[in-house]
């Protein structure tokens, strides 16, 4: 059986205490590797490889740092379908997502931070008066602890490490435990390119253990977390204790609203695409689909018919669209919220069930057909809980401002749609919705110089652009009488990290 194994100060290390973990498949409910099972001491002694080795990092120059990091982006593009498939077998999603947006977009991660980074230490802030001369750098934290979902395997992992490393900070990165094999195949590349051992390292294990062993490390300076509300609560409140800094990209209860006069059929392809991408399991997937009065019969049938039309089946067909859930236990939740709804009155329209008629490779998997249900109002438990499967429940409203109540009407706060052709109304309900981003007749546009997070249980902090590369750093006001600058190149001082 294949095992993964931590990368530590540029080597593969088993557990200090050789504990694993199954990896299971979950289109298949066969284990297919299994995962070093990493408690705090490996975590100590990964924080204790970063700290040795970021000094040298921070001085390293900006241009120096990107150039590692465009080579780890070009390893994974030169063996990208590899990387496609170790994802696909690890969550459950479908192949044909995985090669063309998993993966790509792990590269483009890699590559844009290095290349901002490189922007962001060529200049530095300079406020000057007569009496004074301040300027402001942007010093790397020192170590930077990275934990990410299942959801998004190696896209999020990239995403949270690719800004401190450009910014020239040291990493310990803590992947899913269900999903380890891409962030392992991701180490074997930066030894391979030459990344400095100690600038990356991968611990991988349980949350409660090597996850917890990470936040609460007095050396780590800084948390990046994406995953669910409840784990993000607990993570936040060590990091409190400890003056850590911390950015929480936690869950969502997501609203797509369209307006009557919207362009129909467009916002039906949105509607569903925000609904079942992914088996539903993204952060930004909607849950909650309200519709105007007028034109609710005809985007429901719009809606169903696109639901059912979805081709199920096993991830590693190239024609599949929908796969797996990320585990049995997954589904379980998932099935749980949808009888709970149906409890509270709700009608199944379409979906609602296991598929039969599944290849025999993965009769077993944790499949669940996409499932739209209408009938129960914001005050069901539904409505209110991310359920984070491919559920939604359609509810009409009358006017915009009924609108815009039930969509703020829950204690998330991530994303939200608007489907209408009159600009003027999408700007103004956009302002009325308490959330981090909305979109405009679109969904899950992406672009990595704007903020990216979310409000009230949805987060903490924002990701993406300028936030991303002050997340990792602190700003150092330097105010002299005369003036002072920093190297052109970026790099900073041996020593000076905190
Ligand atoms: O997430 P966890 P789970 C939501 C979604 C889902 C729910 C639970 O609603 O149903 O969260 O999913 C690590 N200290 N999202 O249980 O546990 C864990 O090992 C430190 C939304 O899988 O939050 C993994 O690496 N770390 C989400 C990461 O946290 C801990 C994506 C996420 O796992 C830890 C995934 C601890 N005490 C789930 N406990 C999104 N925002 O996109 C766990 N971890």
């Amino acid at each position: 059986m294949r095992r993964i194994e931590h990368f530590i100060a540029g080597e593969s290390s088993m557990s200090a205490h050789e504990a694993w973990l199954d990896v299971m498949e979950p289109a298949t409910s066969n284990v297919v590797a299994h995962v070093a099972r990493g408690l705090r001491k490996d975590v100590e002694t990964a924080v204790d490889a970063a700290a040795a080795a970021a000094p040298r990092w921070a001085a390293t120059s900006a241009p120096e740092r990107a150039r590692l990091l465009h080579a780890m982006a070009d390893g994974i593009e030169a063996t990208a379908e590899s990387f496609a498939r170790a994802e696909s077998i690890d969550s459950g999603k479908p192949l044909s997502i995985t090669r063309s947006i998993d993966i790509p977009r792990a590269i483009a991660n890699l590559r844009w931070f290095a290349d901002a980074a490189v922007k962001a230490c060529q200049g530095t802030q300079r406020f000057d008066s007569s009496h004074a001369s301040n300027e402001v750098l942007r010093m790397p934290v020192g170590v930077v602890g990275a934990i990410s979902p299942w959801n998004l395997p190696l896209y999020l992992l990239t995403w949270k490490i690719a800004a401190p490393l450009a910014m020239g900070n040291a990493v310990v990165a803590k992947p899913s435990e269900l999903t380890p094999s891409t962030a392992s195949m991701l180490a074997s590349i930066a030894r391979e390119v030459g990344m400095p051992p100690g600038v990356l390292n991968i611990v991988h294990g349980l949350g409660p253990e090597a996850g917890a062993a990470l936040v609460e490390h007095p050396d780590v300076a800084a948390i990046t977390f994406t995953g669910g509300t409840e784990t993000g609560r607990s993570v936040n409140q060590t990091c409190a204790g400890l003056f850590k800094k911390v950015s929480l990209e936690l869950g969502g209860k997501n609203a797509l609203i369209i307006f009557a006069d919207a362009d129909i059929d467009a916002a039906i392809d949105t509607a569903t695409a925000a609904a079942f991408a992914n088996q539903g399991q993204i952060c930004l997937c909607t849950e909650r689909l309200l519709i105007e009065s007028s034109v609710y019969d005809r985007v429901m049938e719009g809606v169903i018919e696109r639901a059912r039309a979805i081709r199920i089946g096993d991830p590693l067909d190239a024609e599949t669209d929908f796969g797996s859930l990320i585990s049995i236990a997954h589904r379980d939740r998932v099935e749980a919220a949808l009888a709970g709804a149906i409890a509270d009155g709700a009608h199944v329209c379409t979906g609602g069930k296991r598929p039969i008629n599944l290849p025999d490779r993965v009769s077993a998997g944790a499949f669940l057909e996409p499932t739209v249900l209408q009938g129960i109002g914001m005050d069901a438990r539904f409505n209110r809980e991310e359920v984070f499967g491919p559920v939604v429940c359609a509810m009409p409203f009358a006017d915009e401002a009924e609108a815009v109540r039930m969509a703020n009407a829950t204690d998330y706060g991530l994303c939200a749609t608007v489907c209408t052709q009159d600009l003027e109304r999408a700007g103004r309900v956009a302002r009325k919705l308490d959330v981090g981003t909305v979109w405009t007749n679109c969904w899950l546009v992406r672009d990595f110089r704007v903020p990216f997070g979310g409000v009230k249980c949805s987060g903490l902090g924002r990701e993406g652009g300028d936030d991303a590369l002050h997340f990792c750093t602190e700003a150092r006001t330097l105010c002299s009488a005369s003036n002072s600058t920093v190297d052109a190149s970026g790099a900073v001082p041996t020593g000076t990290h905190t």
